[in-house]
C-alpha cells in the first residue's frame, strides 16, 4: 500500500502512534464499584498499543541506517513493525506462529510485509529472527524486550497524566513478555506516580510472569496452553521482573474461560471487540478479582478511579470469537 507518507521514507520523524481516548466507562464502573477509566489503546492505528514503543525503536534503528527489520511476533508488534516499515519506506519480514488470525495475515501483506510461519509458539519465531538478523543491515525488533520500546509506551502514563489530571487509585493491564508493564513503570516514575499501584494480568498457560515473582527469578514455561497467545511468552524480560522491586505489582492469573467472559462483555458493555489478551486485564473488574484483592486489604477500599490500558489486539473477529467459544465450551 503505497501513501505519501512512504515516499517521505525516513523523513518520518513524527511519533507513528496517535494520542488515545481516555473514556470513562459508566458499565465497568458499575461492575467496579468505582469509577473506571478506559485506555483505548485499541483504537491506535495498528489496532493495539505495541505501536507506541515499536514505532520509536523502528525510528530509531532507521535513523542509523537499518535496511531490513525482522519481528518475530505473536501478531500485534508485527502489525506495528510492518505499518511503521511502510511509513519509514524500509521492507519487513514478520514472523509468526502458526494459528495467526486470516485478516491479520492480509493486513501484514498489504502493509508490505513478507510473512513467514515459524513453529507454534513465539519463542521458535524469536529464535529464527536473530538467526536472520545476523546480516549485516538487517535489525530484529523484538516486540518487548527493549528499552526505547519501554520508552516509547511510557507515553501512555504521560497521556494519563495531562488528561486525569490526578493520579489513579490503580492501573490495569496485562503483561506478556512483559514490555506494557515495562514501559508503564518507566512513565509513572517520570511523572511521579511509582506509588500507584499495577495489577499486571496474565492467563493460566501464558503465565511466565505470575511464575516468576512466585520463584524470586525468570521462570520459563513448557509450553504455551492459552488461548491468549500474544500473552504466550515462555519468559518475561529481566526488566519486568526487576520492576516488581521498584513499584508495588500485583501479579494475578484468571484462566482463559475468564478471559473470553470479559472480551464477551466487552462488546456488550462498550461495543468494542478485543482479543483475549486484553480480556485478561478487563477481567480484572469482570471476574471479582479486583473486589477480591480489595477484600483482602491487597488493595485499598476506596481506589477513587481505576484505569484499565485497553490494549487491544488485531487477533479477533467474529469468526475468531466463535471458534475460541466453542474451543472453550461455550456455545
Ligand atoms: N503481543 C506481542 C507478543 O506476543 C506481539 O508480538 O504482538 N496485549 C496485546 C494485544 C498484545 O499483543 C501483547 C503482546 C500484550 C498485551 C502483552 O504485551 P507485552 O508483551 O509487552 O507484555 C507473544
Amino acid at each position: 500500500m503505497m501513501d505519501g507518507s512512504q515516499k517521505k521514507g525516513l523523513k518520518e520523524q513524527r511519533p507513528l502512534h496517535i494520542v488515545t481516548p481516555l473514556l470513562e466507562s459508566w458499565k465497568l464502573s458499575m461492575a467496579a464499584g468505582t469509577t473506571v477509566f478506559l485506555k483505548l489503546e485499541n483504537v491506535q492505528p495498528t489496532g493495539s498499543f505495541k505501536i507506541r514503543g515499536i514505532g520509536h525503536l523502528c525510528q530509531e534503528v532507521a535513523k542509523k541506517g537499518c535496511k531490513h527489520f525482522v519481528c518475530p511476533s505473536g501478531g500485534n508488534a508485527g502489525v506495528a513493525v510492518a505499518y511503521a516499515a511502510r511509513k519509514l519506506g524500509i521492507p519487513t519480514t514478520v514472523l509468526l506462529p502458526k494459528g495467526a488470525n486470516p485478516t491479520l495475515l492480509e493486513r501484514l501483506e498489504r502493509e508490505g510485509a513478507e510473512v513467514q510461519i515459524v513453529g507454534k509458539v513465539w519463542d521458535e519465531a524469536n529464535l529464527k529472527a536473530q538467526e536472520m538478523t545476523k546480516v549485516d543491515g538487517w535489525v530484529n525488533i523484538p516486540p518487548f524486550d527493549n528499552p526505547l520500546i519501554w520508552e516509547g509506551h511510557g507515553s501512555i502514563i504521560h497521556e494519563l497524566k495531562h488528561t486525569l489530571g490526578t493520579r489513579p487509585g490503580v492501573i490495569i493491564l496485562s503483561v506478556g513478555g512483559g514490555g506494557l508493564l515495562a514501559g508503564v513503570v518507566a512513565g509513572m516514575k517520570q511523572v511521579g506516580w511509582q506509588d500507584v499501584p499495577i495489577i499486571a494480568m496474565e492467563t493460566r498457560g501464558a503465565d511466565s510472569f505470575n511464575q516468576a515473582i512466585q520463584a524470586g527469578r525468570l521462570v520459563t514455561l513448557p509450553d504455551i496452553t492459552s488461548i491468549a497467545k500474544c500473552l504466550g511468552a515462555k519468559t518475561v524480560a529481566a526488566r519486568a521482573l526487576e520492576c516488581a522491586h521498584e513499584c508495588q505489582i500485583i501479579s494475578e492469573v484468571v484462566d482463559d474461560v475468564e478471559a473470553i467472559e470479559a472480551v464477551e462483555r466487552f462488546l456488550d458493555d462498550e461495543r468494542m471487540l478485543v482479543e483475549p489478551a486484553c480480556g485478561a486485564a478487563l477481567a480484572a473488574i469482570y471476574s471479582g478479582c479486583l473486589g477480591r484483592l480489595q477484600a483482602e486489604g491487597r488493595l485499598s477500599a476506596s481506589l477513587g478511579s481505576i484505569v484499565v490500558i485497553v490494549c487491544g489486539g488485531n487477533n479477533i473477529d467474529r469468526a475468531e470469537l466463535r471458534d475460541l467459544q466453542t474451543r472453550l465450551g461455550r456455545s
